[in-house]
């Protein structure tokens, strides 16, 4: 007795996590199914102890699947997401192909978990960026109502796949060995320049949109609206790619509804909040860091100070593992939600 689950694009940054999630975690699993492009099958990949080889993923893969984690790339999604439906399975997407779809719960589980309650099928998985930024606002959110976030990001390579991660590592290598470098993946593989990432600082995130924003940047203002159920909130977001391998950081403005409140207020607030692990005690040199969080499910928020002009203005710092609560832990915390909702049923 259990659940069919299928992983596809098993063998990529997001799709390793993906695995090791659900081997940690209580998930009835009765099998799983590694799926991929046509070039990395044929690979074998352990679960729980025993291989599995991981096959090409097609239309017809998806028989007999009960909940299938997507993390392949927007393509695939577009091409396979509504091949598995079709044919029973709810997906779990984690690329943007659906998530702005009206059709489609964008779930974080903290913060609108109800939302899986009227899926069609596919539910989305936010992008990283928007994820721990949504889990440590959401009680702010609810206890004193939200005007206006601003928030400027620094964000890991691994974001943009394992080859970024690559690619950062032999750059550092080389510099420190007087070679000449040749970037070709960040900021962003198919655009026309890269830029060097090892020891610099790239202040651009996917394309550029005709506003002057770019996708990720878009991706934050336009997610957080939606899973917040906000559209007239005011977001702005300025997103940069820093020489951190993995773990996202955020600088974080938020103006709230009510006044008067402290940031100690903020504090008791997040101390108790479900998805945040609070880090704030400038005495002792507490604040959260990427280097910490790497492995950890939790949002971690620290730097929590009050504004001093505007009396309902708050600045924090929230870090977080972007391939785990910003991708693999949220799309398996999804499928641990639609168990417990009786949204999906154990055979
Ligand atoms: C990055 N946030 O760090 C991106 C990666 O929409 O799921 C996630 C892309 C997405 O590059």
């Amino acid at each position: 007795k259990g659940l069919n689950i299928a992983v596809v694009g098993a063998t990529g940054a997001v799709g390793q996590q993906m695995i090791q999630t659900l081997e940690s975690r209580e998930l009835p699993i009765k099998k799983i199914t590694f799926l991929s492009s046509a070039r990395s099958a044929g690979k074998k990949l352990l679960f729980k102890g025993k291989e599995v080889e991981v096959q090409e993923a097609k239309p017809e893969s998806f028989e007999g699947i009960d909940i299938a984690l997507f993390s392949a790339g927007g393509s695939i999604s577009k091409e396979l997401a509504p091949e598995a439906v079709k044919r029973g399975a709810i997906v779990v997407d984690n690329t943007s192909a659906y998530r702005m779809d009206e059709q489609v719960p964008l779930v974080v589980p903290e913060v609108n978990e109800e939302d899986l309650r009227h899926h069609n099928g596919i539910i989305a998985n936010p992008n990283c960026s928007t994820i721990q930024m949504v889990v440590a606002l959401e009680p702010i959110r609810k206890a004193y109502g939200l005007n206006k976030i601003i928030v400027s990001t620094y964000q890991a390579v691994s974001g943009a796949g394992a080859a970024a991660i690559n690619e950062l590592r032999e750059q550092s290598r080389d510099l420190l060995d007087n070679q000449e470098i040749k970037p070709a993946i960040l900021p962003v593989k198919g655009d026309k320049k890269h830029y060097q990432i090892a020891f610099n600082v790239i202040p651009q995130i996917d394309t550029f949109q005709d506003n002057g924003f770019t996708y990720e940047e878009m991706k934050m203002i336009n997610e957080t609206k939606k899973i917040m159920h906000m559209p007239e909130l005011h977001v702005a977001a300025t997103c940069v790619r820093l020489p951190v391998e993995t773990g996202h950081s955020e600088s974080v403005y938020v103006e709230t509804s009510a006044a008067s409140i402290t940031a100690a207020d903020i504090k008791t607030l997040l101390s108790d909040a479900p998805g945040v692990v609070l880090q704030d005690d400038p005495e002792n040199q507490i604040y959260p860091m990427p280097s910490d969080a790497v492995g950890k499910t939790g949002v971690f928020v620290g730097r929590i100070r009050k504004d001093l002009d505007k009396d309902n203005g708050f600045h924090l710092w929230v870090v977080s593992d972007n391939l785990l609560k910003g991708a693999a832990w949220n799309s398996v915390q999804i499928a641990e939600s639609l168990l417990k909702l009786g949204l999906v049923t154990v055979k």
